[in-house]
């Protein structure tokens, strides 16, 4: 496989943009090389722009649940734009995606739009504190809840890809009142919590970790944690950004029957369009302006185009039987590779909640941030560069979890463990 054009177009890229990307992972900074410059993508293949054509399991790190170009969005989208792109003004298909949303997660009784996942959880947590009157916030080791400041602490995905998971410009007013737990350690949270309980305004967590590969939480874990907040007058924030209509059409939440106070949506709500929303409580999104006085605002929130590939994509999801297809497609990929592994004497941690995965090398189970980290990712990078070469699209980073989409098919998979087996002869 070639990728000169993709060479030559990084070089340039380099010179406009830092790093040549506008988000760091892409850059494939710890796997090597440079990154693979896209052409187009459809259903479950992405092309790059020096003609290689590769299964893809990034799906725009989420969102593409039903595949690239799925033609119920790309039609409604093409509709949608003739009608104008951004009014800045309310629509009727801003209240059909709350609606949608709303009666798929019984927790959410009132929701707002925003542009990102990273936009949801920093707003989520300001309702948060003002409602609460409290200023301190936990968090736990790895979680990734994008890139606000109080949340680059100890974070996940390309923070901890490139080793600086405490952002420097991170004024240290801000960092101080993010207090970092480690994730499936339900010990650790009542020590702090007997400490500082009633400082605390919000427990954010992502239910399901896919930004230190893909890490699930314990038997129980999730229900103590929603015991313990209930305890302390603590709001506890699912962040669902990745998890929301991914490992269940009403997310981890539905998975684990938890009922948190506010949830943190993006990714698929958006159809491949930017988008965030969070939600929860009513008399919790009451305090937001203009009902109350808690600010946030933005222009291209509720977009239309954003809205229509959202509905298109959510009413897809909730027709019966995606979800089953889903699982048992990545079961097929998940005892592939397990097989592949013993066959040829590799040690691996598969880690997978529905279509959300994780390859670790390892010999040790991973349940946190010390066991994710424990990877051997001089290894995962061999493996990853062996199956770009081969046509297979994964994640350039240990610490970014995998998904698949309705349109990977059992051939697909087949040809993806092919793949894996020929990479791990070589390790
Ligand atoms: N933080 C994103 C995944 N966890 C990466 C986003 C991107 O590079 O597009």
């Amino acid at each position: 496989m070639k990728w000169f054009k993709s060479k030559t177009l990084y070089s340039r890229a380099k010179r406009y943009i830092p790093g040549g990307v506008n988000s760091p992972v892409r850059a494939f900074r710890s796997v090597g090389g440079y990154p693979i410059f896209i052409k187009n993508a459809s259903g479950s293949r992405v092309y790059d722009i020096d003609g290689n054509e590769y299964i893809d399991y990034v799906l725009s790190w989420g969102p593409m649940i039903l595949g690239h170009s799925y033609p119920k969005v790309v039609n409604a989208l093409k509709r949608a734009v003739e009608k104008g792109t951004s009014y800045g003004a309310p629509t009727e298909l801003e209240i059909e995606l709350a609606r949608i949303i709303i009666s798929a997660f019984p927790s959410i009784k009132m929701v707002r739009m925003v542009n990102s996942g990273t936009e949801a959880t920093m707003s989520a947590i300001r309702v948060a504190r003002a409602y609460t009157g409290r200023d301190k916030i936990i968090k736990f080791e790895g979680c990734y809840h994008g890139h606000s400041d109080g949340l680059l602490v100890k974070a996940g995905s390309g923070a901890t890809t490139f080793g600086v998971p405490d952002s420097p410009g991170v004024p240290r007013d801000y960092a101080r009142n993010t207090i970092n737990l480690p994730f499936n350690n339900i010990k650790a949270l009542r020590k702090t919590l007997n400490r500082v309980g009633r400082d605390v305004a919000c427990v954010i967590i992502e239910p399901v970790v896919g930004n230190m590969g893909c890490i699930l939480p314990k038997d129980g874990f999730l229900q103590e944690l929603r015991a313990v907040t209930k305890k302390y007058g603590i709001i506890f924030i699912f962040d669902e950004v990745m998890t929301g209509f991914r490992v269940a059409y009403g997310g981890a939440q539905e998975l684990y029957g938890i009922n948190p106070d506010m949830t943190c949506l993006g990714k698929i709500i958006g159809g491949g369009l930017p988008v965030g929303a969070y939600g929860g409580r009513k008399d919790i999104m009451m305090q937001i302006s203009p009902e109350g006085p808690v600010y946030q605002a933005g222009t291209l929130s509720g977009n239309p185009l954003a809205m229509t590939a959202g509905i298109e994509t959510l009413k897809t999801l909730s027709k019966s039987g995606i979800y089953e297809k889903l699982e048992k497609r990545a079961e097929q990929l998940e005892d592939g590779i397990n097989e592949a592994a013993k066959r040829a004497g590799v040690k691996i941690y598969f880690s997978r909640v529905g279509s959300m995965f994780c390859t670790y090398f390892t010999d040790r189970e991973v349940w946190d941030y010390n066991s994710a980290k424990m990877s051997d990712t001089k290894r995962f990078s061999k493996f990853f560069r062996s199956m770009l070469s081969k046509g297979i699209n994964l994640a350039p980073s240990q610490f970014e979890a995998g998904f698949l989409s309705t349109a990977h098919t059992f051939s697909d998979i087949e040809n993806t463990i092919k793949a894996v087996r020929e990479s791990f002869r070589t390790l």
